[in-house]
């Protein structure tokens, strides 16, 4: 194997090729966006996913404490206040509990976690001990796999209100609000990994760090199939 570095563009094309791991495609998330979910299977998604909400500031705030560059900080704070809220706006995390009550659940049922499996627990936990252990060029690297977001936020955004005219469409806001944030986050997370990831074993080694990712997210449909059942 040559150890050239790859160029940016072919770099950017090796990390956007393991989309074909993303979680867009696992049997649960299928399932629940081609109108076959039962009211159980989404709850329960809901439920879990607002684990892997809550944790996504954390883990962004694990990410702040390891940099020391400035600007990546000034940029990488925002993150953290579009899940968590700033003054008027009650962030992302407020829009998961929306979604929630827009499905039928308690926000309170919700936020007591009583619900989380513990594969998702694992998987979340696992990425943001991650972030706080990793250098931090390597925990921005993990964010990319917002590189695929857009499509499954759209594809949420296209099919819910048809299947699932049950769910109250003002919950779906979230999903909304991350076609256009996951895209501007993903455009500076990909500039920072091309930057910092030169030499051909840097290169192999953010396709890694992309990879288990892809698993923390695979690995929470996993638990939420086993434990909901999949629906062909
Ligand atoms: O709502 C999501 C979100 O805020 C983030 C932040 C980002 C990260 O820092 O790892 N990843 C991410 C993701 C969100 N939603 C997931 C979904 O399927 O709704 C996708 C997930 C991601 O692609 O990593």
């Amino acid at each position: 194997m040559s150890d050239a570095p790859w160029s940016r563009a072919e770099f950017e094309q090796q990390l956007r090729e393991r989309g074909r791991a993303y979680h867009i495609h696992h049997p649960f998330n299928v399932m629940l966006n081609t109108g076959k979910a039962t009211t159980v299977q989404i709850r329960g998604w809901v439920a879990n996913r607002y684990y892997y909400q809550i944790n996504i500031p954390v883990k962004d705030a694990a990410i702040m404490a390891n940099c020391d560059d400035r600007a990546v900080r000034r940029n990488w704070v925002q993150r953290i206040l579009d899940h968590d809220g700033y003054g008027e706006d009650p962030g992302g995390i407020d829009s998961w509990l929306r979604l929630a009550e827009a499905v039928g659940l308690q926000r309170a049922e919700v936020e007591s976690l009583d619900a989380v499996l513990p594969g998702v627990r694992f998987a979340v936990d696992a990425y943001v001990n991650f972030a706080r252990r990793a250098p931090w060029p390597e925990a921005v690297c993990a964010s990319l796999t917002e590189l695929f977001a857009p499509e499954i936020h759209k594809q949420r955004l296209a099919t819910w209100p048809e299947h699932y005219p049950w769910i109250e469409p003002s919950g779906l806001k979230y999903f909304q609000s991350r076609v256009s944030l996951a895209r501007r986050d993903v455009e500076f997370g990909l500039a920072v990994t091309l930057e910092h990831f030169r030499t051909r074993a840097g290169q192999e080694r953010a396709l890694e760090i992309l990879q288990f990712k892809l698993d923390v997210l695979w690995q929470m449909n996993d638990a939420m199939g086993l434990a909901y059942g999949v629906n062909a």
